[in-house]
């Protein structure tokens, strides 16, 4: 079994400077030696990197740092589908969340040549639903979703070969949704768990009703972890902080079922921002997470192999 990490220090995205040390901050948490602890191959293909894009403007005078986020969105779809067609197991270390702009379209294309549904597990207090034209605070880490599922006004973004349906993305820890999003939650059918769905149901129900569907449709899934849809209390190294997140024991459930499920082929590790970090414990959750999806446990459980 071959796991990729493939760092994008992008962060024209996001709201505050520093996640460009995500990539960094992870590796330097041991993120390679524990996955080859637990019998996977890791290959390290570095960090990525765009040239200096001529800016654009858009008719939305708020949107900040178009052409670099666009350049990303770009360079990250094509190493994602590459990355998909050489290892069994690509890992996007970010990086600010616009990153999986680019590493879900990559992925899609990946897996419609072989004929598979990509879903998509977004753990984030955000949908990151708007467009080019809804965002407001104009920090384009908010419009990944947006652009994957092919919704209209983004444009200026590259051309999107393969759109996720919303049907096929689930969100779970939603806690800070926009207007806009709200509407497009509802009304183009994606499945959404606000934090309240997790107080009132735990973590399990609702993965499990979302896995299934994944198994009955034949697909492959990505899942996309926000730092920030963990509590603040335990990831205070993120930009967006929203209190009322995942607990510890939460996180590490989902990722311990994902495991189980074989469902699972990429990971999205982002908005890790460093300089916020407290010696380093954010970077190490984020990669102890990352252990427990690829199967660090305590005692064995009945587990499906990759499906
Ligand atoms: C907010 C925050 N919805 C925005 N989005 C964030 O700026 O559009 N996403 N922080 O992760
Ligand atoms: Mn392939
Ligand atoms: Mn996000
Ligand atoms: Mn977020």
């Amino acid at each position: 079994r071959t796991c990729a990490l493939i760092g994008a220090p992008v962060q024209a995205g996001a709201s505050q400077p520093g996640c460009l040390m995500g990539p960094a901050s992870l590796r330097t948490a041991g993120l390679a030696a524990a996955l080859t602890g637990l019998g996977w191959t890791v290959t390290d293909l570095g960090d990525l990197s765009i040239g200096d894009p001529q800016p654009k403007d858009h008719s939305n005078g708020a949107i900040k740092r178009l052409a670099e986020t666009s350049a990303w969105i770009e360079t990250v779809e094509k190493a994602a589908f590459d990355a998909a067609e050489r290892f069994n197991f690509p890992i996007f270390l970010g990086g600010d969340h616009s990153m999986s702009a680019g590493s879900v379209a990559g992925l899609a294309r990946h897996a419609a040549q072989g004929d598979r549904p990509l879903f998509v597990l977004w753990l984030d207090a955000h949908p990151d639903l708007h467009t080019l034209q809804s965002t407001e605070s104009g920090h384009l880490h908010g419009t990944s979703v947006a652009y994957f599922t092919g919704r209209p006004d983004c444009e200026a973004y590259p051309p999107l070969a393969v759109p996720v349906p919303p049907e096929q993305v689930c969100f779970m820890g939603l806690r800070s949704v926009d207007d806009a999003e709200r509407r497009r939650i509802t009304s183009d059918g994606f499945e959404a768990y606000d934090m309240r769905a997790i107080d009132e149901m735990g973590v399990l129900t609702p993965l499990r009703a979302f896995l299934d569907r994944v198994v009955a449709a034949n697909g492959v899934l990505h899942v996309s972890l926000d730092v920030d849809f963990l509590d603040p209390a335990i990831a205070p190294a993120v930009g967006t902080t929203v209190p009322g997140g995942a607990t510890f024991r939460e996180a590490h459930l989902i990722m311990e079922t994902l495991h189980d499920s074989g469902l699972v082929r990429s990971l999205d590790l982002v908005e890790l921002n460093p300089f916020l970090d407290e010696r380093g414990r954010t970077a190490e959750l984020m990669t102890d997470l990352a252990a427990s999806l690829f199967g660090r446990h305590i005692f064995d459980r009945p587990t499906r192999s990759m499906r």
